[in-house]
């Protein structure tokens, strides 16, 4: 029986449609630039909020209308959850999922039991792709649930936590092989501390990197060929998380000699959290040559938390597709809704409506990105902000010309520094204004 009989599959009825189950701004086969928007997005459905969030706060527990859930978390029930899944994503139109391990199939009392729960679920997963086309953007092991991790999975002063997760993570990246994954995803989980009273840092750095060393020593062994990424997060749940910015992974990555086999995943709440924005993580990533993919969400600024909303922020959807754009675009990663309906957004319906905003405020995004491209009169700007370096001095220096010594009787002749240029922060903005329509 199907889980969702009042939706239909949801198609793009262009910006007068009055239907709310219908895209506005989203025609998947819509070229832009010369490309696909769907193979500019590649959007995916995020099974741990979509198909697991209760909806429970500190306050209360879970609010979820879920009538396909049963009364225990069975594999039996794991199954019928799955093919719920599917049905969502083909009416959605979504070409992607993600997935934790823990997601899809109940943990058992001991690792053989869990692992025989998951290959039974996977089965299902496997005969729903084959179904239906859609695939799997990355994997994940969820490392920071259960209470063995309250220390920290790899970073876990207990040898055997450690060990446990290896475990986890060998599995996940069988599964992820078997179901043709695209990518597998490290986020830190509980990777950080609390305090440095009881916290060795340098050892569980040192422990973080072996075990993705380990994680990508492994892939190479078995042939699975996806993209790793890190994922960065300031805080939640611990207070200091070591995988903090994209800034600090990339240099835990490079200090450790993983930089060849690990790109970055930036969610923008976890950007917000961090104190930046998610153009800057983008724009950081890209430009040392580290951007992967991309969880798609957006934080509430007012909160200090990770609300994990659905992107409906038409600012952000452009800064975030004018850095895809101008860097080529994904090729292994993609969109990833990784962002949760409200407690209040109850019924099923609302995980349509959810879903439905986020692609269509990522298609206006995109348009109003390739219409500030073709504009060109900021890219004119930030070049012309530029043109000291072109020639002269500047171009001496980048070509490496100068030392301070030559500046030094450079300065000494001229005098003084030639004047500065308004920087036109109001204009550019009332610009961009003037091309989001
Ligand atoms: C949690 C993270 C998590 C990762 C996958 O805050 O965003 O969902 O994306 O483990
Ligand atoms: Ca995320
Ligand atoms: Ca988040």
């Amino acid at each position: 029986m199907a889980a969702f009989p009042e939706v239909q599959k949801i198609r793009y009825e262009g910006s007068r449609a009055k239907s709310p189950l219908a895209f506005q701004q989203y025609n998947a086969d819509e070229l832009v630039e010369g490309k696909a928007m769907k193979d500019h997005f590649r959007f995916s459905v995020a099974y741990w909020h979509t198909f697991r969030g209760a909806g429970s706060d500190p306050f209360g527990p879970g609010t979820m209308l879920r009538p396909w859930e049963g009364p225990v978390d069975s594999v039996e029930n794991a199954t019928n959850r799955a093919r719920v899944a599917f049905e969502f994503m083909e009416k959605l139109g979504v070409p992607f999922y993600c997935f934790h391990d823990r997601d899809v199939a109940p943990e058992g009392a001991m690792l053989a039991e869990t692992n025989k729960n998951l290959d039974a679920v996977v089965k299902v997963l496997k005969e729903e792709q084959q179904r239906t086309g859609i695939k799997l953007l990355w994997g994940t092991a969820n490392l920071f649930s259960n209470p063995r991790y309250m220390h920290g999975a790899a970073t876990s002063p207990n040898a055997d936590a450690f060990a446990f997760a290896a475990a986890q993570v060998k599995k996940m990246l069988e599964v992820t092989k078997e179901l043709g994954g695209a990518g597998y995803t490290f986020w830190g989980g509980r990777e950080g501390y609390q305090n440095l009273w009881n916290t060795d840092m340098k050892r569980e750095f040192d422990h973080l990197a072996r075990f993705m060393h380990m994680a990508v020593d492994y892939a190479r062994e078995i042939g699975f060929t996806g993209q790793f990424y890190f994922e960065p997060k300031p805080k939640e749940p611990t207070k200091h998380q070591y995988d903090f910015d994209v800034a600090a992974c990339v240099n835990f990555l490079r200090a450790y000699g993983l930089d060849k086999n690990v790109k970055m995943n930036i969610e923008a709440n976890h950007a917000t959290l961090a104190g930046h924005s998610m153009q800057h993580e983008l724009e950081y990533a890209a430009m040392q040559g580290f951007l992967g993919s991309v969880d798609a969400n957006y934080g509430d600024l007012m909160l200090g938390w990770d609300t994990d909303q659905f992107p409906t922020d038409i600012y952000l959807t452009t800064q975030i597709m004018l850095v895809l754009l101008k860097y080529g675009g994904f090729t292994t990663g993609g969109l990833n809704f990784d962002a949760k309906v409200r407690r209040e957004s109850f019924e099923p319906v609302d995980l349509f409506h959810a879903h439905v905003g986020g692609m269509d405020a990522f298609a206006r995004g995109l348009k109003i990105a390739a219409a500030i491209r073709a504009d060109g009169r900021l890219a004119e700007f930030l070049k012309n902000r530029y043109a000291s370096w072109d020639s002269g001095v500047g171009a001496e220096i980048e070509g490496g010309k100068h030392g301070f010594k030559s500046l030094e009787a450079y300065m000494l002749k001229k005098g003084d520094a030639a004047a500065n240029q308004s920087g036109r922060q109001e204009m550019l903005e009332n610009l961009i204004n003037s091309l989001v329509q």
